[in-house]
């Protein structure tokens, strides 16, 4: 799969590939990176790419002409590439969002950077806008290297089967489950012991009892998506049955400021 970023700073980009998962998918030719940088587009003696906003108010704004310029070029790159703008306001990426474009052909994505792109641009030269959190960052390079880095996961040929991206979290349609290594006790804290067990039934039914409790707890919003099993439901409620039984039953309350 080749991907290509539009960005002011393609150094930001290409530093990042270097390392880790990301590193090993483009060493085993899975997956290719590319830049590209409007700024080399600028036509002016100044290599401008952006402008003060019309109506007035705080920022630059990146000009629509070097950005389209930068797409074509990009687009000749990686033919038939689904073009994605990254963008606070944009979709909400989720993982079955990655999964589908972890699919594709290729990707080009457009960091923005200053206080947006002409929206011009946006409508005619980006197929979808997207975000991968409710928060406002410097640009846009941070996001579409999670994205890169998300789908790259998913890429055959990234991960070895020993790291298979089936049981990661959100995969499942739940959060993971916690995980522990060497020493057995560290701050007075033990290892579960049914991980020391070597009964794998029990391991795998412990683990996805944890999955589920985790959701219940942490994203509900993610378990309300999705159909549990009679055994998935029994796990839960057996875990939500200790969780009262920890609250209630062992007089560890804490007190409520005020309460004696
Ligand atoms: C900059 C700015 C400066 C003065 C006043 C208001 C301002 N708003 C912004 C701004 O939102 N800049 C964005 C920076 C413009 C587009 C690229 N940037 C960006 C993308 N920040 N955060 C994202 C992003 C992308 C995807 N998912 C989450 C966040």
């Amino acid at each position: 799969m080749k991907i290509v970023v539009v960005t002011l700073f393609p150094e930001f980009i290409e530093q990042v590939l270097k390392f880790g998962v990301l590193g090993r998918a483009i060493e085993r030719g899975v997956l290719s990176v590319e830049t590209v940088n409007p700024r080399l587009f600028a036509t002016d003696v100044h290599k401008t790419v952006d402008d003060r906003p019309y109506g007035g108010g705080p920022g630059m704004v990146l000009k629509a002409e070097p950005l389209r310029r930068a797409m074509v070029d990009a687009a000749q790159r990686v033919p038939a590439a689904r073009r994605i703008y990254l963008a606070a306001d944009g979709a909400p990426v989720t993982q079955r969002k990655i999964a589908e474009l972890a699919g594709m052909a290729g990707l080009v994505l457009v960091a923005g950077r200053y206080e947006g792109v002409d929206e011009r641009f946006v409508e005619a030269y980006t197929d979808e806008s997207m975000s991968v959190g409710d928060l406002v960052l410097s640009g846009g390079e941070l996001p579409a290297l999670t994205v890169i880095d998300a789908v790259s996961r998913l890429l055959p040929g990234t991960l070895g089967c020993a790291e298979s991206a089936e049981q990661e979290s959100f995969t499942t349609g739940l959060l993971d489950w916690p995980h522990y290594t060497r020493p057995e006790a560290w701050e007075g804290r033990e290892v579960p012991a049914v991980l020391l067990s070597g009964n794998h039934a029990a391991i795998v039914r412990w683990r996805l009892k944890q999955s589920l409790g985790r959701t219940w707890t942490r994203r509900p919003d993610l378990l309300r998506q999705r159909e549990l099993s009679r055994e998935e439901r029994r796990l839960l409620d057996e875990y939500q049955a200790e969780q009262d039984a920890t609250r209630y039953g062992s007089g560890t309350q804490p007190l409520r400021e005020g309460e004696t």
